[in-house]
C-alpha cells in the first residue's frame, strides 16, 4: 500500500460515516485524486471540526474543513480548498497542474460557482441533508439560520423555482462545455474540480435532479454529461 503523504480532514454525517458529501471538502478530495497524491482521510463531525481544527491551525480563524496536513513537507497545515489547491500545485510540481498562470480568471469562475451553483444546490438538497444530521440537527438548523439570517424554510423556498434558477446558472457553463472538453479548454483545471465538488452534492443527495438539471439539461444538451463522464475518475473516495 502506498504511504499517504497527506492527512485530509473531511466532514462526517452522524448517520453516515465515511460518506463523502460535503461540497467544500470534496473540492480537496477531488484535487488530491486528480493529482494522484496518496492521502488518508480523517472524518470529523461538525462538533469535532470546532474542537479539533483550531489545535491544528493554531489560529483564531473560524474552524472549517477541508484542512490538510502535509507529512512530506514538515507537517505543513493548510486550510481552505482554494488555498490547498494552490499549495499542492506548488508543493507537488510533478503532479498534474491545476493553474497555468490564470489565477485571476480561475478565481472569478470559482467565485461565480460558489455564489450561484453551490447556493442553489444547497437549497435543493437541504431537506435530504437535514434528514441525515441525526443528533446534530438542532445545532445545524440554529447555526445555518444564524448564517442566512432567516429560517431554513425561507432558504429552501420553492424547489421548482430553485431548480430553474440552478439551470439558468449552469447555462453559461454549458456554453463553454459545448466548445471545449473542460471549463478552461483542453485540460482539467481547478475550475473543473471546484465545479465537480459543488455538483457532487446534488449527485449524492438528489440523483433525480442531477439527472434532469445537469446531465440532461434541455439547454446544455449532452455537454455536461460528457464532461461529468470525464471527471468521474477523480470523483472517488481513496
Ligand atoms: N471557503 C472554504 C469553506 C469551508 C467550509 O465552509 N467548510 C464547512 C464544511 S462544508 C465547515 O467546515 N463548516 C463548519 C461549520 O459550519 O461550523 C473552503 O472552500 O474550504
Amino acid at each position: 500500500m502506498t504511504e499517504s503523504h497527506i492527512v485530509f480532514y473531511d466532514l462526517k454525517l452522524p448517520n453516515d460515516p465515511n460518506f463523502a458529501w460535503s461540497p467544500n471538502t470534496c473540492k480537496t478530495r477531488f484535487t488530491l485524486n486528480y493529482k494522484g497524491i496518496p492521502y488518508k482521510t480523517v472524518w470529523l463531525t461538525f462538533f469535532e471540526v470546532h474542537s479539533e481544527i483550531p489545535k491544528l491551525t493554531k489560529s483564531d480563524r473560524m474552524p472549517t474543513i477541508p484542512v490538510i496536513v502535509d507529512k512530506l513537507h514538515g507537517d505543513k497545515v493548510v486550510q481552505d480548498s482554494w488555498e490547498i489547491a494552490k499549495y499542492l500545485d506548488e508543493a507537488y510540481p510533478d503532479t498534474p497542474r491545476l493553474f497555468n498562470n490564470d489565477l485571476g480568471t480561475q478565481l472569478f469562475f470559482y467565485n461565480y460557482c460558489t455564489k450561484n451553483i453551490l447556493l442553489q444546490v444547497f437549497k435543493l438538497v437541504l431537506p435530504n441533508l437535514l434528514d441525515k444530521t441525526g443528533d446534530m440537527r438542532e445545532w445545524y438548523v440554529t447555526s445555518r439560520e444564524a448564517m442566512f439570517k432567516t429560517s431554513l424554510e425561507n432558504v429552501m423556498g420553492d424547489p421548482e423555482e430553485q431548480a430553474k434558477i440552478l439551470a439558468g446558472f449552469l447555462e453559461p457553463i454549458g456554453a463553454i462545455l459545448k466548445e471545449y472538453p473542460y471549463v478552461n479548454g483542453q485540460q482539467v483545471a481547478c475550475n473543473d474540480i471546484m465545479l465537480a465538488g459543488y455538483l457532487h452534492m446534488l449527485f449524492v443527495f438528489r440523483p433525480d435532479l442531477f439527472d434532469t438539471i445537469v446531465l440532461n439539461n434541455q439547454k446544455s444538451g449532452k455537454h455536461f454529461n460528457d464532461w461529468w463522464k470525464k471527471m468521474e475518475k477523480y470523483i472517488k473516495q481513496e
